[in-house]
């Protein structure tokens, strides 16, 4: 008997060492393939240029009542075939992790990003088409405490090689479209400067007013900007170039401002983030609002194409701090595979709240992470790289990137060289305290600036 259920074993494993993609033999699996050579039939992933060598692919899948699956292909596949859950919406990114060659215009890119939305039919195959955009790239970082301001860039949160640039506006976001074209906005001028990578002398995109925060749709091709007056605007991007500029003219596309003085909820008083869901092209804001009986912090679900009645675009659904009170004050906001995140803080002598919010897509609130990092009074900010522990969080970066990136600022006062106690931090969409990671990995108020010497905005 023992025998037998070794045997079976045994041909259990090399059922699944020869077809590893049979993951399932339920009746409820439906099979999908994504062929990766132009020998498959169409090729799945067009928008590869040849000064590149692919290194591997990731594909993702969630949906609602599945687990997600994450799959590694190697370099030399042909093509994915997997096993997914029947049912709706189920959500495929395709990820190809690359090397730039001589050449590549880009070589802050790590990785091409592809998205499809497919209803699997249990029992039924279905091929799945990728159009690839920018995806993973290098960290940049915009530092943006006085009026000359600095761009970061590592290759990753080690920070390995560390670099930086001196931009002659003053930086307050950055974001990445569909090409690879670096789009870095300006908080103390009006302008968006966008190039093929970070430079002091970037293209300029005029905005007529100081920009808090940018958020790029990869997906449908817009860059949207809030600027400091809180005003909301979307501007259409050239998908071949991935820029602002109108290719049958030469000019550049005029910004489109959107509803944000009516909406539903009430009257806009800041407006502190913006994120795209490369998914449905919905946008995401962080706000705070006035409903007519004093102010509250919001976190809006906003769809930027419908008609409204002086603009386009109006509120779909939002949550508050009086229906929700884990919201206390609100900075960013991103929108990943498992929901959409916000960063909160609380006074420093107020009750704790997380410090990372997280919600459903319709804004239903699913837990919180973290608070500040107080110290023995309780009432004064501490120094400290531990898991959970925040300064003031101020802005997601890297947004294709997988888990969250988040710039950390604080005004703690490093003694030696009098610089602030600021990091920036990674942590897993799941807010796993074992996944968190800090540069620099360890800080104390008299030695808060180890290699770096971020100030970012406080
Ligand atoms: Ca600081």
């Amino acid at each position: 008997m023992i025998k037998r259920i070794s045997f079976i074993t045994v041909m259990i494993i090399l059922f699944f060492f020869t077809s590893c993609d049979f993951l399932s033999n339920g009746g409820d699996m439906a099979q999908v393939s994504i062929p990766l050579l132009s020998s498959e039939g169409a090729r799945a992933i067009g928008g590869v240029p040849d000064t590149i060598t692919v290194t591997g692919y990731t594909v993702r899948v969630f949906g609602p009542g599945m687990e997600p699956i994450e799959k590694k292909i190697a370099a030399g596949a042909r093509s994915v075939n997997m096993y997914v859950p029947g049912g709706q919406e189920r959500h495929f990114t395709l990820e190809v992790h690359f090397i730039p060659l001589r050449g590549f215009a880009h070589p802050h890119l790590q990785s091409f990003i592809g998205r499809a939305t497919a209803d699997l039919r249990p029992g039924y195959y279905t091929k799945l088409k990728f159009t690839l955009h920018a995806g993973a790239s290098q960290l940049f970082v915009v530092d943006n405490n006085n009026s000359t301001g600095t761009v970061w860039y590592a290759d990753s949160i080690e920070w390995l090689s560390p670099g930086s640039t001196t931009n002659h506006y003053s930086p307050s976001d950055v974001d990445i479209s569909n090409t690879g074209v670096v789009f870095v906005s300006n908080d103390n001028g009006d302008t968006i400067g966008f190039g093929d990578r970070i430079t002091s002398n970037p293209n300029q995109y005029s905005a007529g007013t100081p920009i808090r925060t940018i958020a790029i749709d990869r997906e449908r091709h817009y860059l949207y900007y809030a600027t400091i007056t809180n005003m909301l605007f979307q501007v259409q991007l050239d998908p071949e170039t991935g820029i602002p500029v109108n290719p049958d003219t030469g000019g550049l596309y005029p910004a489109q401002p959107l509803e944000t003085a009516n909406l539903p909820a009430g009257r806009t008083v800041t407006l502190q983030g913006v994120a795209v869901d490369p998914w449905t092209g919905y946008l995401y804001l962080t706000a705070l609002i006035n409903p007519g009986t004093g102010n509250l912090w919001a976190v809006i679900k906003y769809d930027p194409f419908i008609p409204g009645p002086q603009q386009p675009g109006a509120m779909l659904s939002a949550v508050t701090e009086s229906s929700c009170p884990q919201i206390s004050s609100l900075t960013d906001v991103i929108v990943k595979d498992a929901g959409v995140f916000v960063l909160n803080m609380g006074g420093i002598d107020s009750a704790p709240v997380p410090s990372i919010l997280k919600f459903s897509r319709n804004l239903h609130y699913l837990g919180g992470y973290g608070s500040l990092s107080r110290d023995a009074t309780g009432t004064l900010f501490e120094a400290s790289t531990d898991p959970g522990d925040f300064y003031v969080p101020q802005r997601f970066f890297a947004i294709e990137n997988q888990g969250l990136y988040i710039i950390d600022d604080s005004n703690i006062s490093a003694a030696p060289n009098g610089g602030t106690v600021d990091k920036i931090i990674h942590i897993n969409e799941a807010l796993s305290s074992s996944s968190w990671d800090t540069y620099p990995h360890e800080q104390t108020d008299e030695f808060g600036q180890t290699l770096e010497s971020f100030n970012f905005f406080l």
